[in-house]
């Protein structure tokens, strides 16, 4: 195996362009090249197919507008430019937060004032008419969704937000796309060339030999991983709901058209990329069809292609998987992947602390992660626009029964604290997934008098204060600032009903936004301590993402002391009784102005620094 030289890539840019793409072609051409030709090295063509996707690598990156360009040579030059403990992230919906594009870029003031440094904007792009799973299911790639704006103001907001020091993040739904997208209206029209776009069966001989293997995402409002669509002739791939048809990366023209899909939105100013679903992109008999070795080979593809036309640009996975499945999305020495993946098992497992009042299974997912190597970084959270997937702990909980028994405590159950609701119920009543606000799992909307509300708003601090203090880019979830509760309207919402995640998608609160700097205010009292986690952690350098991190040994098992470099202790008390924290007996010296013995109030948490 020979790699093809450059010339395709080179022969479409500009002249001041060629040498720095020649440069970056020589460091990351062998990984793009040899990964493609284990993938696809068989088809037929297959060389002439990789020079043409050179050529629109090239004319893409040739593209780019100045700004964009400045800021890729900034970026690699500084690789862990978003390691800072200044980094801060927030993701919402368009629609929800701001009504459109346009409102959002009024909302940057808010979000300046937090100190957001990153957002997240759930899909904006046109989806499905009709129902599409929040915005999941996509019509186009390339066009804004007109309810929200036009590609113009897509532009714009990515311009204003770059100004105020705001990187845009967008999902780039990878794994699916809507059955009126016209890959799929053309499959259905019969183009065998865009029939093989997709998984399609004519009968249910694969589908059964599957299904024996795969798990349901959604096995109670879309059971079953296929659907059967008349026009096709045959059932269809559908992971997620029906109208979700799962791309076929077997197929190299798909991989094409998302390299093209992702580096056109760079263009267009989006510096942060959420692949989303990333653990499905490939399929395979007798397993479950998640994380695929094929998969990070695909997903090493998009980051060799992006190291090459948009080195500023970041990938960030999603996969919503076991504490040990998720290393691998950040790729190997010499092959990187994801720059960012989320996670979701530190986020489940804090949650699940607050459940037992016991941090075994944190401080295991705490252990157990590894360090990552400079330019790679975790993304901390306490919640998002989906569910809180109690499986993916599975492994630390060493039994399902203690998973069930966490998210019937999600749910209310007996003198809890929570108001959750479930997702997705498995048979038998099991429920292993629990929807809500932050606030609202935490017991800010159940507490009746001042006592229990102080001690809710302290479990809100300790998920964030977790989520602050771990090293990586912290998102927070909107509302959760100014601790916005359940929106139950979704219920009984004929469109939305079924899915209970619309739970955590209320409209932003603007009364609680205009109490924020009034303490004598619920949201006010919240912002003010959220904001003065986030300003002390800002102050602390050894809370930026690459300083170690170590779990202290304690005696009691509902105290976590997480360590953070020499300068950074946090201590959290994740039980509703006071407790006494020896720092001698942890093997801990003085920490300035702390007595040796520490009295941490129930839900407390302290940050020691020196
Ligand atoms: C992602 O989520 C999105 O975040 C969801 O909002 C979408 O519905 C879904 O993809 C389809 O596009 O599988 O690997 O359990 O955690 O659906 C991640 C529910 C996913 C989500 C799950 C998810």
């Amino acid at each position: 195996m020979q790699l093809p030289n450059s010339q395709r890539l080179l022969d479409v840019l500009p002249e001041h362009l060629r040498a720095e793409a020649e440069r970056r072609y020589a460091v990351r051409g062998p990984v793009l090249y040899q990964h493609l030709f284990k993938l696809y090295g068989g088809t037929p063509g297959f060389d002439l197919w990789y020079g043409d996707l050179l050529e629109s690598i090239g004319r893409l990156h040739g593209a780019r507008a100045p700004a964009l360009l400045a800021q890729d040579a900034q970026r690699a030059a500084q690789p862990d430019w978003f390691a800072s403990q200044h980094m801060l992230g927030y993701s919402t919906y368009v629609q929800r937060f701001g009504g459109s594009l346009r409102g959002v870029a009024e909302r940057i003031t808010h979000l300046r004032a937090l100190g957001v440094s990153y957002l997240h904007l759930l899909p904006f792009l046109r989806p499905r008419a009709g129902e599409n799973d929040g915005g999941f299911a996509l019509a186009s790639f390339d066009e804004v969704d007109p309810a929200l704006g036009t590609n113009g103001d897509l532009e714009a907001l990515c311009a204003q937000l770059r100004t105020a020091g705001i990187s845009l993040c967008s999902d780039l739904i990878l794994n699916h796309v809507a059955d009126d997208h016209p890959w799929a209206i053309k499959a259905a029209q019969g183009d065998a060339q865009l029939r093989d776009y997709f998984h399609i069966y004519p009968d249910r001989v694969m589908p059964d030999r599957h299904e024996r293997t795969l798990a349901q995402v959604f096995p109670q409002a879309a059971p079953g991983n296929f659907t059967f669509v008349e026009a096709l002739g045959g059932w269809v791939w559908t992971t997620f709901y029906p109208f979700q048809w799962d791309l076929n990366y077997a197929n190299r023209a798909v991989l094409a058209e998302m390299a093209g899909a992702l580096l056109r939105l760079a263009n267009s100013g989006v510096e942060v990329f959420r692949l989303d679903s990333t653990a499905f992109l490939w399929k395979r008999e007798g397993t479950d069809s998640m994380n695929q070795p094929e998969a990070h080979t695909l997903l090493q593809v998009l980051r060799a292609i992006v190291d090459i036309a948009a080195p500023g640009v970041l990938l960030k996975a999603e996969a919503i998987v076991p504490t040990c499945e998720l290393p691998a999305y950040f790729g190997a020495e010499g092959e990187p992947e994801c720059h960012l993946a989320y996670h979701s098992t530190l986020m489940a497992a804090a949650w699940a602390a607050l459940a037992e009042q016991d941090c075994a299974m944190l401080r295991e997912v705490i252990e157990t992660t590894p360090k990552l190597p400079p330019g790679a970084s975790w993304v901390t959270y306490v919640r998002c626009h989906d569910d809180i997937g109690w499986k993916v702990l599975m492994a630390e909980a060493r039994s399902a029964q203690r998973i069930g028994a966490i998210a019937q405590f999600y749910l209310g159950q007996g003198d809890g604290f929570a108001a959750g609701v479930p997702f997705q119920e498995g048979g038998a009543g099991t429920v292993y997934a629990t929807n809500g606000m932050a606030a609202s799992l935490a017991g800010l909307e159940s507490a009746r008098d001042e006592q229990q509300w102080e001690h809710a708003l302290r479990r809100l601090l300790l998920v964030h204060g977790i989520a602050l203090s771990f090293g990586g880019v912290p998102i927070l979830y909107m509302g959760d600032e100014l601790g916005m509760q359940n929106d139950y309207a979704y219920a009984v919402d004929p469109e939305r009903a079924h899915d209970s995640r619309w739970v955590q998608r209320a409209n932003f609160d603007a009364q609680r936004l205009a109490q924020k700097g009034d303490p004598s205010t619920p949201a006010g009292r919240v912002y003010d301590a959220i904001h003065t986690l986030i300003a002390q952690r800002c102050r602390q350098p050894a809370l930026a993402a690459g300083v170690p991190r170590s779990v202290c040994h304690t005696a009691d098992p509902a105290l976590l002391a997480l360590a953070r470099g020499s300068s950074f202790l946090g201590l959290f008390n994740f039980s509703a009784r006071n407790i006494s924290v020896s720092l001698a007996a942890m093997g801990e010296g003085a920490w300035p102005g702390q007595d040796e013995c520490i009295e941490l109030a129930p839900w407390a948490m302290l940050w020691l620094e020196r």
